[in-house]
């Protein structure tokens, strides 16, 4: 069961502790533990999704509530004026180790293009 393996899946029943910032039915967001911007939420479904290369239509209702949930942060951060970053990590190429669904939400700072 995921559930009892997925680190995620531990923050969003809270088994694991995590610096929440926002919560629905549906979606929980919490301060990544490694910032790499004044501003940088995690923002995952809380049913487990391993990663964005498996989400098929069947998701689009979720994926739209993350999304909302974005929206939601970005105001109450004070970052949807002056812009952010949303990224979802796919693979060992991009880097990603947890293997849940989750959109890293950036901002509060000037970033650079490309990524390194
Ligand atoms: P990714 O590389 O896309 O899989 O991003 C995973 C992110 O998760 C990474 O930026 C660090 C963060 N992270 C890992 N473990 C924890 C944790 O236990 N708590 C919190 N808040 N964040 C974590």
């Amino acid at each position: 069961m995921p559930e009892d393996t997925c680190l995620f899946c531990k923050i969003v029943s809270g088994k694991v502790p995590s610096d929440k910032v926002f919560i629905n039915d549906r979606v929980y967001a919490f301060r990544d533990v490694n910032p790499v911007a004044p501003v940088h939420v995690l923002v995952v479904p809380k049913e487990h999704i391993e990663n964005a290369d498996v989400i098929t239509l069947s998701d689009a209702e979720l994926l739209t509530d993350m999304f909302i949930a974005v929206q939601e942060i970005a105001r109450k951060e004070g970052i949807n004026e002056t812009g952010y970053r949303l990224v979802f990590n796919v693979g060992n190429d991009a880097l990603n180790s947890v293997p849940h669904l989750h959109l890293h939400v950036v901002g509060g700072r000037s970033m650079g293009w490309p990524p390194g």
